[in-house]
């Protein structure tokens, strides 16, 4: 049974990897000297494999592990799906794939929370309240930048709103019940992912609030402004989706191979 539900699953992910990129066909030829649509075609690439990767891999892990597994490849899968529009958006127009950015941030980010309450739950009780202060402090996060990207509120108001929202993720995680769980019932593997996480959600995140700063306050002239913006997201989405994932791998293999 558990190997269909495997097989299925892993069938839909690859019919949908390899339709999507012909929904969005491009319309322009990338220029070599393109170096930011270059990165858009290598890094969409590089989620279409992670996305296999984890996909598969749940048939490697014990059951509780499955979901976090599961739940990264979802986040790499609807980011690949994303990076095909944006890239040609791009590519066609040299213009920044705003809208497609941001609905790829609203899903993927949430994801993203999900997994530090998906390991903490696979190792003790916690409350629900984790999961929700999380969501709050995404929603703030990313509507704040949106508003600033799209200009529907002042760039520098969306830059201190989506600020706020990312400095509550942070205290959750560092001071806030997670934290706390995470520090006093974890088992060293888990302990050490969980720290892990932390950082990448502080060093790897605080790359798009740079990004943000150099798309809106330096002054530079619209086009060296964009490239600025779109190729530090673009690396940014690299460490944060991709070794993310790739953390949460580890412990879950190694969680796995202990108990089995
Ligand atoms: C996979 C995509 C991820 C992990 C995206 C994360 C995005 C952020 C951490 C964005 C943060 C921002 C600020 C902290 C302030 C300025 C506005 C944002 C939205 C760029």
């Amino acid at each position: 049974m558990r190997n269909i539900y495997s097989k299925i699953k892993i069938m839909m992910a690859t019919v949908g990897l390899i339709a999507a990129p012909s929904l969005a066909s491009a319309s322009a030829n990338l220029a070599a000297d393109d170096f930011v649509g270059i990165s858009f075609w290598l890094i969409s690439m590089a989620l279409v494999a992670a996305t296999a990767f984890f996909f598969m891999e749940t048939q490697r892990v014990s059951g509780k592990w499955k979901t976090s597994l599961t739940v990264s490849g979802l986040v790499t899968l609807v980011a690949a799906v994303h990076y095909f529009y944006m890239r040609d958006v791009w590519v066609a127009t040299g213009e920044t794939p705003l809208v497609y950015r941001y609905i790829d941030w609203l899903i993927t980010v949430p994801l993203l929370m999900v997994e530090f309450y998906l390991i903490l739950r696979a190792i003790t009780n916690v409350s629900g309240g984790i999961f929700w202060r999380l969501m709050i402090g995404t929603m703030v996060m990313l509507v704040g930048g949106y508003m600033g990207e799209a200009g529907y509120i002042n760039a520098m108001l969306g830059f201190i709103v989506g600020m706020v929202g990312w400095a509550y993720i942070l205290y959750e995680i560092f001071f806030g019940e997670a934290g706390k769980v995470a520090a006093e019932k974890a088992p060293p593997s888990v302990q050490s992912a969980f720290v892990t996480m932390r950082w990448i959600v502080t060093i790897g995140w605080a790359i798009y609030p740079i990004g943000y700063f150099m798309g809106y306050f330096t002054g530079a002239g619209p086009e060296e402004a964009s490239n600025a913006l779109n190729i530090i997201y673009n690396l940014a989405d690299v460490v944060n989706k991709i070794a993310f994932g790739v953390i949460i791998w580890n412990v879950a293999v190694t969680e796995s191979e202990k108990t089995s």
